[in-house]
């Protein structure tokens, strides 16, 4: 849907976005015509949610100067999603011995597999939505140079999409190694922009620890591995994260953390999740969501964001990551996931 970005968007009745609820048509007015120093406006910011008014947030910051310049609109929308508030600032905690979340499910009836990740992006340039090709390709010939520094577990290779085999390609997003092709969220916020150029995947021999290169963020650092073992695959992404740190400078800020392409990202821009398997509680989502929203979880279907759960299988993941530290982030997803488990075996 094309809309006129001059007059205040429309939005169906059964839009439920945050954008939605947050952009009032005087709001919109006051902000229309301000730009930051990366040419980066109100209507790129909103263009998602408008174009899909499925989404559940809608909006995209093009640089850190837009959660500045656009704070009248993010605040209240990071505000709402991650429980965070004006008098709160970010707070860090990347101590793998300060987790305490022992396998939750050992005889591996449950838990398929351990994925957790965070998000960073590169000081002192813009975001994708606002980045140039050529910063964007900068940053790609970067970060792979740093990755080729990386040694024993995290030694790997990096693998351009510019030119990758359509069937390697898509072996590696069937796989969940890899993000998908033309999401249509990430397209309306400029995401995908001279795609695939730019665009990589660096990983390890095992695929337990993988980076993603200019898809929604510039880096996506990530760990996983089959069944439960949650300690383990922090403290792979933790050690991972402080050697990249010591080559690449990160965007930072006091106040809202790691600084992300989406507000949901923001602070830690940690997801922590498992592919766990719950036939039973599958069957009775009223009381599936009362135990996730009971300790704040999200539910994703089994290709990630914006996908369907297949044969009982579900991902769930911790829903805050601002206002939380990492180890808080992965505690959610283990109270949680233990909670979900001991329902499970009470319903078999
Ligand atoms: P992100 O995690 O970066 O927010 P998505 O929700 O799109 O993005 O997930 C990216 C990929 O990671 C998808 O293929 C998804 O199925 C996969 N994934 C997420 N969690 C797990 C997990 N615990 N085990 C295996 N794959 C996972
Ligand atoms: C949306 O608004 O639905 C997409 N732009 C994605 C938002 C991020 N996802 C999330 O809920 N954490």
């Amino acid at each position: 849907m094309a809309w006129d970005s001059s007059s205040f968007p429309e939005f169906n009745s059964d839009c439920s976005s945050l954008l939605r609820r947050y952009l009032s048509k005087q709001l919109f007015e006051q902000l229309q015509n301000k730009v930051t120093a990366s040419g980066f406006t109100l209507a790129q910011a909103i263009n998602s949610g408008v174009v899909n008014q499925d989404s559940n947030i809608g909006v995209y910051a093009g640089d850190a100067e837009s959660y500045r310049l656009f704070d009248t609109l993010f605040e209240p929308i990071i505000f709402d999603y991650h429980g965070f508030s004006a008098n709160d600032i970010h707070r860090s905690d990347l101590n793998q011995e300060h987790l305490s979340a022992p396998n939750p499910d050992p005889a591996g009836q449950f838990i398929l597999s351990t994925r957790i990740r965070v998000g960073r992006n590169v000081a002192d340039l813009p975001l994708g939505p606002a980045i140039t090709r050529e910063q964007r390709n900068l940053i790609e010939s970067q970060v792979a140079a740093s990755l080729r520094d990386l040694s024993g577990e995290l030694a790997g290779t990096y693998y351009p999409l510019l030119g990758m085999d359509e069937t390697v390609r898509n072996q590696l997003v069937a796989d969940h190694f890899l993000f998908k092709a033309g999401d249509r969220f990430l397209d309306a916020a400029g995401l995908n922009r001279d795609w695939p150029e730019g665009r990589g995947i660096f990983h390890n021999r095992e695929k337990t620890f993988l980076v993603w290169v200019n898809e929604e963020d510039q880096l996506r650092i990530i760990s996983m591995q089959q069944g439960g073992d949650i300690e383990a695959v922090f403290s792979r992404l933790m050690t991972a994260v402080k050697e990249i740190e010591k080559s690449v400078a990160f965007m930072f800020d006091s106040r809202l953390g790691y600084l992300t392409s989406c507000p949901t990202n923001l602070g830690t821009a940690m997801r922590a999740s498992v592919h766990i398997r719950l036939p039973q509680l599958a069957t009775d989502m009223t009381a599936f969501k009362k135990i996730t929203d009971a300790h704040q979880l999200q539910i994703r279907g089994i290709d990630g964001e914006h996908s369907e759960s297949v044969s009982g299988i579900f991902d769930i993941s911790n829903r805050r990551r601002l206002g939380v530290t990492e180890v808080e982030c992965v505690q959610d997803m283990y109270n949680g996931v233990v909670a979900l488990i001991k329902r499970e075996k009470q319903l078999e």
